[in-house]
């Protein structure tokens, strides 16, 4: 980690002398984050520019409302500044309308559910132990406390989710609300389907693309924004920003989300991550970046294409997107729990997950998940991923040998130090 200010890089020193204890801490984790290889699909690493902004003296100030009309004074520049963001949000997207202020991914689709619906009412999502997400109407989450939950699932041979089922369960049940995401599944969605049958119901049409927001920015997957009512996003994952969300809307939706997000959900924003989210979709913006998104998704094929070639079973076959399900228990007779702590002990972070029509239970699953927007971001490009799937495979072979694991730990990191991490590197 740098600490000299003629770097380029963040400048630490007046944190290393004022808690040599929490520096010691952020120094460790910038360690691991380096000699590591990140698989975990929803994460990626920051610019400094983004990390930067974070780290701004916008974190001192407090403004809830909308530019224009805050219940504090001096917002003169945070109103510049979350304008900016807005208009650089609207311009990657193509949104109508964006709301920057959203400080996660569940908080988000908090606001969009309180905007368009009275609980009680009636939502069909796509079941989370098939790869939906918490917040798509688990039981133990808001989503599922407080709405109706209708599941659609995959089809039981295909792994694809099933539009003509889709389909049928939204005529007999009449949801108020269609969402159409995922936290783990690799094929694209048919947004036009999706419209299609939430028009046929009447129902609102709601995207949560939180993992695949980094891909239709860089023009590597369709755009649902012009499609969907609401779409929704964090700002952390293959989008490569802060820690965060934003939802874009139709402009009729406009007043009920932000009126949603605040005084609904939130009270202040958090001004510094809102200047960080403008820098992330400025470099969004660049031509560099659909570079980055393509390499991305080339880097999970080829993933995908190595870890078959070593016997192992990936969950409907391939990827279109960054991430995969791999089914390491019907594959191999490994468990995802023990997966997990196998390849950690080899320096690979990834994490278990249930893959659709699971035996096993959510705590120790038949699968794994594995997604390449960090690695990507670290310059690993297609031809680095049959090394990538033999590290997995060398590690979940030697699981139960410690010290085979501690050796294959020495060579992550050897092949981890050719591919720089931005801002430690
Ligand atoms: N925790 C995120 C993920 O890993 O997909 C979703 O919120």
């Amino acid at each position: 980690m740098n600490d000299s200010t003629n770097d380029p890089l963040l400048d630490y020193r007046a944190l290393r002398a004022e808690d040599p204890d929490v520096y010691g801490l952020i120094a460790r984790e910038a360690e691991r984050q380096k000699n590591g290889l990140e698989l975990i699909a929803s994460e990626n690493y920051a610019s400094p520019a983004v990390m930067q902004a974070m780290a701004s003296v916008l974190t001192n100030k407090y403004s809830e409302g909308y530019p224009g009309k805050r219940y504090y004074g001096g917002n003169e520049v945070i109103d510049d500044v979350e304008s900016l963001a807005v208009a650089r949000a609207r311009k990657l997207f193509g949104a109508e309308h964006v709301n920057v202020q959203p400080l996660s991914g569940s908080p988000a689709n908090l606001a969009v559910y309180m905007a368009l619906l009275q609980p009680g009412d009636k939502v069909l999502g796509f079941s989370l132990d098939q790869g939906g997400h918490l917040s798509h109407g688990h039981p133990l989450n808001f989503s599922g406390k407080l709405y109706t939950i209708i599941p659609y699932f995959v089809n039981k041979e295909s792994e694809l989710i099933d539009m003509d089922e889709v389909e049928a369960i939204a005529v007999r049940e009449k949801p108020k609300m269609i969402l159409a995401g995922f936290s783990a599944y690799s094929r694209s969605l048919d947004w036009r389907r999706f419209r299609a049958i939430a028009d046929k119901v009447g129902a609102f049409l709601f995207a949560d693309i939180a993992h695949i927001a980094g891909l239709v920015a860089g023009k590597q997957l369709e755009n649902p924004v012009p499609i969907c009512d609401v779409v929704s996003t964090t700002t952390h994952k293959t989008l490569r920003g802060p820690r965060g969300a934003i939802i874009m809307c139709k402009e009729k939706f406009a007043s009920a989300i932000d009126r949603a997000v605040f005084p609904g959900v939130q009270g202040g924003p958090h001004d510094h991550i809102t200047a960080a989210k403008a820098v992330a979709f400025g470099e969004a913006l660049r031509p560099e970046f659909r570079t980055y998104a393509a390499q991305v998704i080339r880097n999970a094929a080829a993933l995908a294409a190595a870890l078959g070639e070593r016997g192992y079973r990936v969950v409907s076959g391939g990827t279109e997107n960054h991430l995969m399900l791999v089914d390491v228990f019907g594959s191999k007779q490994i468990t995802g729990k023990e997966a997990e702590k196998a390849l950690e002990q080899a320096g690979i972070s990834i994490n278990k997950n249930m893959i659709p029509f699971d035996t096993r239970k959510p705590l120790d699953p038949s699968g794994i998940r594995l997604g390449t927007a960090a690695i990507a971001t670290r310059g690993c490009r297609e031809t680095d991923m049959a090394a990538v799937a033999g590290f997995i495979d060398e590690a979940l072979m030697e699981r139960l040998d410690a010290a085979r694991l501690a050796a294959i730990r020495e060579k992550v990191a050897a092949f981890a130090g050719s591919f720089p991490v931005p801002g430690i590197g």
